[in-house]
């Protein structure tokens, strides 16, 4: 591995020496070499600069994942400008937020949204909108070719420099802008590479979206960090996966993920044979599925503990044990303690439960233009504040046990009730909404509402959903929108979601009577 403080770097590196090794295939059998890779992010990166970028200014991008919109974050971090990612999930109403917040200079959009997102850019002061399509067509790819493969690039600063800004959904409703710098990005990489013992010899399945911390930095900054390859596919598909299982070794996923594969009779010891590694995070991998996989495919998967801020923090071993239900001890560099009260941190053992906090270089720089937000979530002694109820173990073993936080953890995206209660809220003919999760078979947690509609109203869950689905990205919409007569509250008049999923955790269990706990 090549030590780096910019994981751009890294492709300058290996184009040197190993140019011909691959470090992205695609399932029809195309592949770019690290010599490839060196000249086309040069080029993505020129074009950038024609479009007068220069480092530290934001580059939104909300486009389809294809192997050129990995280039194009490749291109943004050798240049030292700031990728911001948008979920191609969500709609105009929301992206409008993240361009007036992000002040981009330049958009890139999938070519069918240009017309519904152009005026709003244009509002918020975009200078110059591209656009890039799922087979690489479109505004962007034409200005690449004119480009030149060897920009003059501005090299200061790196560590400390803003790689990215990605936005996560917070308790007040409103998104918030995690700052990334290259200095995050690089050491996680390298952490992650030797901790999961990454080598050349690597292809990882890459099935995972483009614009979160997981698909992005955990998967191909690591491949990276290491000179391994991957093969990208556009989406998670079960059985594509399995098709293509017998040509990786590393597949990095989201339980959703693990529990979909279990329902393919394909999922067995010999399509699994050449794999050496199956590693879960971004939501709790139930102890049920690991042990189904271990019988199903002889692999234990490595489960991680990460989040947008952090990167990851704790893994468990590559060797040595992966106990069941945790997300093992924290990784080289990286510290996790439990905080009983603001700034108490407490004796870790197995019957402790705290607040996570954690301190390393992987931790962000703080949300952008929001000081204020971002003082309150570090201690003052300088730990992040996770939200993550936790333990630690006599081994060090770190294991989730719960959220400070009122989120749902969807198929692995995080969705914040008040978010979507407000909208609920806002529409005509709603009193008042509560949002919460319960166990779903395919999503971990089913995002849940219910709603006591104004006594004149004619509500339909139908209509409520096909409302939420033109305001929201449609992972945040309810699976299931219950009319009600009143919300259950404690004395003190808050709502008791506790409650609320108690009452319907059987919601999505097939054949279970709706409504009951
Ligand atoms: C899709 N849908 C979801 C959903 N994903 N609903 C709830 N939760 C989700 N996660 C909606 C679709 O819009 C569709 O709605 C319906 O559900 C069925 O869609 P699908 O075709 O079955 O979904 P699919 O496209 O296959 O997506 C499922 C998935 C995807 C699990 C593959 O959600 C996914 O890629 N999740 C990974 C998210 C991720 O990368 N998280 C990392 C965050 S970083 P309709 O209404 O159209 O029928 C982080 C830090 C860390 O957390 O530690 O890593
Ligand atoms: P995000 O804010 O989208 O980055 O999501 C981060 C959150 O996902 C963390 O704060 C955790 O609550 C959750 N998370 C990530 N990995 C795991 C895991 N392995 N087990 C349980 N929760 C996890």
């Amino acid at each position: 591995m090549l030590a780096t403080t910019n994981p751009a770097d890294w492709v300058e590196s290996w184009a040197r020496v190993q140019p011909l090794q691959p470090f992205l295939k695609t399932p029809d059998g195309g592949q770019i070499t690290y010599a490839e890779l060196d000249r086309r992010c040069g080029r993505f990166a020129s074009a950038l600069m024609r479009r007068g970028v220069v480092p530290g200014d934001r580059v939104v991008v909300q486009v389809d994942k294809s192997v050129e919109a990995v280039l194009l974050y490749l291109a943004c971090l050798r240049m030292r400008a700031v990728y911001v990612p948008i979920n191609v999930a969500n709609t105009p109403n929301e992206v409008d937020y993240f361009l007036r917040d992000s002040q981009p200079r330049v958009a890139i959009i999938r070519p069918a949204d240009r017309a519904l997102l152009e005026p709003p850019a244009t509002v918020a002061g975009v200078r110059h909108i591209e656009t890039l399509g799922a087979q690489g067509e479109g505004t962007l790819p034409a200005l690449v070719r004119q480009a030149d493969s060897e920009p003059e690039l501005c090299r200061s600063g790196d560590a400390n420099s803003l790689a990215a800004i990605v936005y996560t959904s917070g308790t007040t409703g409103r998104s918030k802008g995690a700052m990334l710098t290259r200095g995050n990005l690089a050491s996680n990489a390298a952490v992650l590479a030797h901790a999961w013992r990454f080598t050349q010899n690597d292809v990882l399945l890459h099935t995972l979206p483009l614009f979160h911390v997981h698909g992005l930095f955990a998967a191909i900054n690591t491949v990276l960090a290491s000179g391994s390859s991957l093969l990208l596919l556009p989406k998670f598909d079960a059985a594509d996966a399995l098709r293509i299982l017998p040509q990786v070794t590393v597949l990095m996923g989201v339980p959703t993920h693990y529990t979909r594969l279990l329902h393919r009779a394909e999922l067995n010891l010999e399509t699994c044979a050449g794999m050496r590694l199956f590693v879960s995070g971004s939501a709790p991998l139930l102890e049920e599925t690991q042990r189904e996989f271990r019988v199903r495919t002889g692999h234990e998967i490595l489960e991680r503990y990460g989040m947008t801020e952090t990167l990851m923090n704790t893994s468990n071993p590559y060797e040595g044990p992966r106990k069941p239900g945790s997300v093992g001890p924290p990784l080289a560099g990286i510290e996790v303690r439990l905080a009983k009260t603001e700034d108490a941190a407490v004796e870790a053992g197995a019957d402790v439960t705290g607040m996570l906090e954690v301190k390393g270089p992987n931790v962000f720089a703080g949300y952008w233009r929001d000081p204020e937000k971002t003082r309150g979530e570090f201690t003052s002694d300088g730990w992040f504040k996770t939200g993550d109820l936790g333990r630690i173990d006599d081994d060090g073993y770190v294991q989730i046990v719960g959220r400070a936080r009122d989120v749902v953890i969807s198929g692995g995206y995080n969705v914040y009730p008040k978010e979507v209660e407000m909208e609920l809220d806002s529409l005509s003919g709603v009193l008042e909404s509560a949002v919460f999760g319960v166990p779903h078979p395919d999503f971990g947690e089913g995002v849940t509402a219910v709603v006591v509609p104004q006594s004149t109203a004619q509500l339909s869950e139908s209509d409520i959903i096909n409302s939420l689905q033109t305001r929201l990205a449609r992972y945040k919409v309810p699976k299931r929108v219950l009319l009600i007569g009143e919300l259950p509250r404690n004395t003190m008049g808050k709502v008791q979601k506790n409650v609320l999923r108690a009452e319907y955790a059987s919601l999505y269990v097939p054949g279970a009577p709706p409504g009951r706990g």
